[in-house]
């Protein structure tokens, strides 16, 4: 089982993933997507509702240290099973992966806190700090010294928000692996991001994806696409309509505030996200990035008191959207 009085590790989220597929056998089940850098499953639960004309898609954790992020995303889960919340659920398909980086989520927990990226090269690195060869999957070029296979270690991973297929390594990535919003050396060279990708294309086939939520912290935002443009998509009036619809239902549980905009309006020019991409190339219209609690005075170390208000408002704006794009 699971409860949300403290934060959780990769293990105790997939069990509970495995347990609710189990205790709900007729509508929902656990989809193995892909496998991350150091081997981990990439797990997601699904939600098939026999009636339901539209679906709903909802990722978390893609930066690890964003930990109020998987556990608000399981709470998620954990209502939508609730007697209360049958109707809306058997209005949509359903699609939550409470951990996009796997990897990342669990060198956070173990050994710095503040990681944010995924934790690609991670093998090849060990081996060679170990044993001071190269690992069979590091192609080897001609000429390349001992030292330089030192500095490819020196930095590990890719920021997953960066790394997806549309708009790849414009304005607000890094081409340097050192740095936080490193895009990779190629769009989709990560393995969690490159499946999940093609898993919400395979689900995307039927058309039915309406929502897109990808949920992060910290800062108390609604973030409208587009993130690697100023520019805003043709539809922006009606994304901006649920938006408010879904930060007022959010305040109404314990008066949180979100600010409601665009990335670059409110933070940043962000490409490769994963919001764009859901938007400009799976088309899914009401695609919307979270930044949960708090507004920085904790930051990504939310203690986890705030697991469950922060937890509840979240679902009760994602509610509030579900609600208003079935009528
Ligand atoms: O920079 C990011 O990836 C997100 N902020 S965070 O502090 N969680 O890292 C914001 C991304 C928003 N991107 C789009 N809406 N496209
Ligand atoms: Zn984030």
């Amino acid at each position: 089982k699971m409860n949300w009085e403290s934060y959780h590790s990769i293990e105790e989220i997939y069990n509970y993933l495995d347990f609710v597929a189990e205790a709900n056998d007729d509508v929902a089940s656990v989809e193995v997507y892909g496998t991350s850098s150091e081997g981990r499953p990439l797990k997601a639960l699904k939600i098939k509702s026999p009636k339901a004309k539209q679906a709903i898609f909802i990722e978390a954790g893609i930066h690890a240290r964003e930990w109020i992020t998987p556990a608000t995303a399981t709470y998620i889960i954990n209502q939508l099973f609730h007697e209360n919340n049958t109707a809306v659920r058997e209005n949509f398909d359903w699609i939550i992966v409470p951990s996009t980086n796997p990897d990342g989520y669990e060198y956070s927990r173990t050994t710095n806190r503040l990681w944010r990226k995924t934790r690609s090269g991670s093998r090849a690195s060990k081996i060679f700090q170990e044993t001071g060869k190269m690992a069979r999957s590091v192609k080897q070029k001609k000429g390349r010294t001992v030292a330089s296979y030192r500095k490819l270690f020196e930095c590990l991973g890719v920021d997953g928000n960066r790394n997806w297929d549309f708009h790849w390594r414009e304005g607000g990535s890094s081409i340097h692996s050192c740095s936080e919003t490193y895009a990779g050396s190629t769009a989709f060279s990560e393995p969690e991001t490159k499946s999940l990708s093609e898993y919400i294309l395979k689900n995307t086939e039927s058309g039915k994806f309406t929502a897109y939520f990808a949920i992060h912290s910290y800062s108390q935002m609604w973030l409208l696409p587009w993130g690697y443009t100023k520019n805003t998509p043709e539809d922006i009036a009606d994304l901006k309509r649920l938006a408010k619809i879904g930060a007022e239902a959010l305040r109404s549980v314990h008066g949180t505030n979100f600010r409601i905009g665009t990335t670059p309006g409110l933070l940043y020019i962000a490409s490769g996200s994963s919001n764009d991409w859901a938007k400009g190339v799976a088309g899914i219209k009401y695609a919307y990035t979270l930044e949960l609690r708090d507004k920085g005075y904790y930051g990504f170390l939310l203690p986890p008191k705030y697991i469950l208000p922060t937890a509840e408002e979240t679902w009760n704006a994602i509610k509030a959207c579900a609600n208003e794009l079935v009528t």
